[in-house]
């Protein structure tokens, strides 16, 4: 049996682009998922993002899709365009997941949850010519996982990617992950995760956790500790918490995962307006003293990245700009995204009312306004973003930021700040040059 697992674009109407440098995590664990539970089957994946799609050319009669919100137009019309040439199409990920009704329209299985439980079934029913129309994961322990299968791809990437825990701790009203991961974090043995870091074939990787180190800190030292006696000449980056650098054993922690390979930090401020982080329910994250942090980071040698979102309905046009105020005054870089409620979370309830009509799911990329607001249009709240990610990454701020570092981290955490921070830079250029067509209606 051959299957095609599809990475669908990030961009708006599918087109064909440079893509991203960083391998699409689910499709290689997926096919180290099928090589577990059916060796028999011949997978084939394939990034859209780089290689575009044409339903035409797909010679496998089963295709799975993995879908994030802003993926799903583009997603259905392949799988409407799939199912009238006779194909089985299977779709997952959080966005069906979020929306099963919805999903079910365009294919004929849908895949709710985590794979783990289910996959073989799925297989084995195709096979059988009886598959179901929803199967439902249960959120099973991590010990154990596949590896990912990083040597299928016709393109190069950057970088690769590892987890060491799924769920969150947190309960953040924007986030999509405690609900469809679980409040409850489950972590991989310390020995699967370093095993399968120093035996991947890349050298710079993605840490794909929610939190590198916010829910156990002993946990995370022992980890790091493990990761810098095993693994070498690896680098990587992740996201976490504030809060964790108030805890004693910080220093600790920080030296342990730079030795582990840690260049930078991708840290989730959320917000600088006091009344955002209430609503979005993050203020608990943040900790004592959130600007002491950003330096105490760099000190020990590790670049910050700030994720923040903008045009919230309780934002003003005042807070854009003490955005850049903050990332001038601490020379620090920062992923401006606009608020967006994504169904399934607690803010798209919150926001359901206000929510603007005739868009269509590629609107909710983080790019567009996606609800009304009482003082600022659409059009202003994303031209403010737009402007806002402009001002942020001129070559003169980028090398600025760059020497914030502390040399215990040269010359790595100089270099991968330098090659996250510039292609940034760019898109964002770009994306604010081709940008501002009509809204698409549903
Ligand atoms: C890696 C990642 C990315 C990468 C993707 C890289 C790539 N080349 O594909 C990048 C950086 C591109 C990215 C971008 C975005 N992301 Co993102 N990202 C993640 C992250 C951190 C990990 C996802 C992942 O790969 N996990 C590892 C794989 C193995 O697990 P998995 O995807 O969950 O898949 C499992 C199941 O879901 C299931 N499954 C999934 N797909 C399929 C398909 C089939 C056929 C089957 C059978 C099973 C199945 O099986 C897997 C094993 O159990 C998650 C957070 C998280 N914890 O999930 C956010 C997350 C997925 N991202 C999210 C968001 C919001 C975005 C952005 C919109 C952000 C923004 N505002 O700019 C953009 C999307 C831009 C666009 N226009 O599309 C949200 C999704 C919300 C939603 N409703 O879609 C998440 C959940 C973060 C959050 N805090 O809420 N992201």
């Amino acid at each position: 049996m051959d299957i095609l697992l599809v990475s669908p674009p990030f961009g708006e109407g599918g087109q064909k682009s440079k893509g991203l440098p960083i391998a699409p995590p689910v499709l290689e664990y997926l096919t180290g998922l099928t090589n577990r539970v059916r060796p028999d089957v011949r997978v084939r994946v394939m990034d859209a993002n780089k290689e575009g799609f044409d339903p035409e050319k797909v010679d496998e009669d089963l295709v799975g899709f993995t879908v994030l919100t802003p993926q799903a137009p583009w997603a259905y019309r392949q799988a409407d365009a799939l199912r009238k040439l006779g194909k089985k199409v299977i779709l997952g990920g959080i966005h069906i997941t979020a929306l099963p009704e919805e999903a079910k329209q365009h294919a004929d299985t849908i895949v709710l949850g985590e794979a783990e439980s289910l996959w073989k079934e799925v297989l084995d029913d195709y096979d059988r010519g009886a598959l179901k129309p929803v199967y439902s994961g249960e959120l099973l322990p991590i010990d154990n996982l596949p590896r990912p299968v990083t040597n299928l791809w016709n393109t190069k990437y950057v970088y690769g990617y590892f987890q060491t825990s799924r769920g969150c701790h947190f309960r953040c009203s924007f986030c999509s992950v405690h609900k469809f991961f679980g409040g409850k974090v489950r972590m991989r043995p310390i020995n699967d995760v370093v095993n399968e870091v120093a035996g991947s074939d890349r050298k710079l990787f993605w840490g794909i956790d929610d939190n590198i180190w916010g829910v156990n800190i002993d946990r995370s030292i022992e980890l790091y500790r493990e990761m810098s006696r095993t693994v070498r000449h690896k680098w990587w980056f992740g996201s976490a918490d504030i809060v964790t650098m108030d805890n004693p054993k910080s220093t600790q922690l920080l030296k342990w995962a730079r030795r582990a390979g840690l260049t930078a930090v991708l840290l989730g401020w959320e917000s600088e307006n006091p009344m955002s982080l209430d609503e979005y329910r993050a203020t608990r994250k943040q900790g004592s003293k959130r600007r002491d942090a950003i330096k105490k980071i760099r000190d020990a040698g590790i670049d910050v990245m700030l994720f923040i979102m903008v045009g919230g309905r309780q934002d003003t046009l005042k807070d854009f700009d003490s955005i850049r105020t903050l990332c001038d005054d601490l020379k620090v870089a920062a992923h401006p995204v606009m608020t967006t409620p994504f169904p399934g979370t607690d803010l798209y309830e919150e926001y359901r009312p206000y929510l603007l009509p005739g868009l269509d799911w590629g609107s909710f990329d983080g790019n567009h306004a996606t609800f009304t607001h009482d003082t600022l249009t659409p059009e202003q709240r994303e031209d403010a973003v737009i402007n806002l990610r402009a001002d942020l990454f001129p070559t003169s701020k980028i090398i600025q930021r760059v020497l914030q570092i502390s040399w215990r981290g040269f010359p790595m955490s100089h270099i991968t700040s330098w090659m996250i921070q510039y292609p940034q830079g760019r898109a964002f250029k770009e994306y604010a040059r081709g940008h501002r067509g009509p809204k698409t209606p549903a």
